[in-house]
């Protein structure tokens, strides 16, 4: 049997939560060894201010990410919006390989196109409106030239006031339009859509250009729930982290 691809995001690491960090870690000593590629496809962090963050957390990350690819497993990291500064100094570090999003790949005979899945979200303006300004290029420079004590109060302010603007908002504006996805199946032909963002793990079927397409939310780790997608000879399966993750197991 070849040796598995797994797929995981929304990992949201941070010291306040080390629950979480403790199920990633055992994720990366465990089931991500076994494998011949790890793709994290998004918000690995609960933020990222720079790569000359070296606070513990994310020198212990690098540290682990290196060791899992020395040992034989491919390291690839997506940006996803709490973490889409991390740079190639990290990626160094970490042995990781930066991926744009989406991205796609062939995982035994299957087709898979990656995203983190915000840019999905068309119908939340105002944070594709905050999406389009973050992530421009002479902005994003202008950010990083700033102190990192500086730019760590500044992401504090965005937080609290995402966090606020998501109480306003209803939950259907925050998940991915449908629209949006056929519109981006369509652009791929024959790929299925591996995602997350939306921390609502599910595996749904799409129409799209005569073909029935596949796409797989994948879950979020807070509080060490989590889990993956993991891709070998018997097809994809979503495993869950630790027992109570719910949707374990479920259909591949
Ligand atoms: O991440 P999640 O799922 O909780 O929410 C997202 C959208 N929110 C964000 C913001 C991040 O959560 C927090 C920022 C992370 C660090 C980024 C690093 C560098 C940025 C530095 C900027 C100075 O992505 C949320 C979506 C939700 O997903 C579902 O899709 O709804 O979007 C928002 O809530 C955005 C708001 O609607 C609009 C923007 C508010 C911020 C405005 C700036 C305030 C001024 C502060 C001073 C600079
Ligand atoms: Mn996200």
């Amino acid at each position: 049997m070849s040796r598995p691809i797994l797929f995981a995001s929304d990992i949201h690491l941070s010291e306040s939560d080390p629950t979480t960090i403790e199920a990633f870690t055992e994720f990366l000593q465990g089931p991500a060894r076994q494998a011949s590629a790890l793709y994290l496809l998004g918000d690995l962090f609960e933020y990222w201010a720079g790569d000359d963050d070296d606070d513990a957390l994310n020198q212990r990350m690098a540290d682990q990410l290196c060791a899992l690819a020395q040992g034989g497993t491919a390291v690839y990291l997506m940006h996803g919006n709490r973490d889409f500064l991390i740079g190639a100094d990290f990626a160094r570090r970490a042995h990781a390989t930066l991926l744009p999003d989406p991205y796609c790949i062939e995982a035994f005979g299957l087709n898979l196109l990656l995203s983190h899945g915000d840019q999905l979200c068309t119908d939340d303006l105002a944070y594709q409106q905050f999406r389009h300004m973050v992530r421009n290029q002479a902005w994003q420079a202008q950010f990083l030239g700033l102190p990192l004590p500086v730019r760590k109060a500044e992401i504090a302010k965005v937080r609290m006031a995402s966090e606020s603007a998501k109480q306003e908002k209803a939950a259907d504006i925050m998940d991915v339009n449908a629209s949006a996805v056929s519109k981006l199946l369509a652009a791929y032909p024959g790929h299925h859509l591996v995602h997350g963002h939306t921390h609502r793990p599910s595996l749904s079927r799409h129409e799209v250009q005569h073909g029935l397409r596949q796409r797989w939310v994948l879950p979020d780790w807070y509080r060490g729930k989590g889990g993956y997608l993991q891709v070998d000879d018997n097809g994809p399966m979503f495993v869950g982290a630790r027992q109570e993750a719910s949707w374990a197991g479920s259909e591949r």
